[in-house]
């Protein structure tokens, strides 16, 4: 059992039954020319939540760490596509026009593609969502039951719609949830505090907010234990 440092107290998980879920770390967000930067966003933001979450990703997959992407997007005839949602607001560009990455939020294009540095590798698997919520049209939750995944560490963007979204539906279906800090990022300094704010508040009301680190060192004690338990075993 991997103990973690966390606020609003210790979160508690098992290697085999814990899932690292990255939420939307795609160019249409993170870069100039994207669907982002249409909605009138300062992009450059974002950026600082890449580094740190290639650590954590880099570690999960070293401990043997089942490990989710999600990617948020629309056909290519965007006919799972709301109106409401194309239409609100004042974009320049909307969903489906043509972008400097390609079609905005289209899967298969340039732009809707994860960022290089948290690129999936074989064995993780990519979950295509037309909302805002992982959950929401997916098979989000039968990915995670058939592997007996019980809890999860949440890193992506946007933290007050993509992510704390998926934590919440997460939070209904049962599962433990804590999102890491620094692994993820808004393109509002205030939202990023309010929403992790919200999600610790109440004793845990939505689930728990810990640290790049804090999530490392828990997961070296883990292995470093778990090595220990197989020396003396054999
Ligand atoms: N606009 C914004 O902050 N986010 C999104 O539209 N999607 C995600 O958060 N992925």
């Amino acid at each position: 059992m991997a103990r973690m440092n966390a606020e609003p107290y210790e979160f508690e998980f098992s290697l085999d039954k814990t899932a690292l879920v990255m939420i939307d770390f795609q160019r249409d967000f993170v870069y100039p020319g994207g669907f982002g930067e249409s909605l009138g966003n300062d992009v450059s933001l974002l950026l600082a939540a890449v580094g740190p979450a290639e650590l954590v990703l880099k570690a999960a997959r070293e401990a043997g760490m089942f490990v989710v992407h999600t990617r948020e997007g629309h056909r290519a005839d965007l006919s799972d596509l709301p109106d409401s949602k194309r239409d609100r607001g004042d974009a320049p560009l909307k969903i489906g026009d043509q972008g400097s990455m390609g079609r905005l939020l289209v899967r298969g294009e340039y732009g809707h593609g994860i960022v290089d540095e948290l690129a999936p590798i074989a064995g993780e698997p990519v979950v295509d969502k037309p909302g805002k919520g992982a959950f929401y049209a997916t098979d989000m939750d039968t990915i995670l039951r058939m592997r007996g995944i019980e809890k999860l560490i949440f890193t992506g963007v946007t933290t007050e719609v993509c992510v704390t979204t998926s934590v919440r539906e997460a939070n209904d279906r049962g599962f433990d949830a804590v999102v890491l800090e620094d692994c993820v990022g808004s393109y509002f300094p205030e939202f990023q505090s309010s929403a992790l704010a919200m999600i610790k508040a109440q004793g845990g009301i939505f689930g728990w907010v810990g640290q790049s680190q804090q999530f490392l060192t828990a997961l070296e004690d883990a292995v470093r234990e778990g090595a220990g338990r197989t020396g003396v075993a054999s």
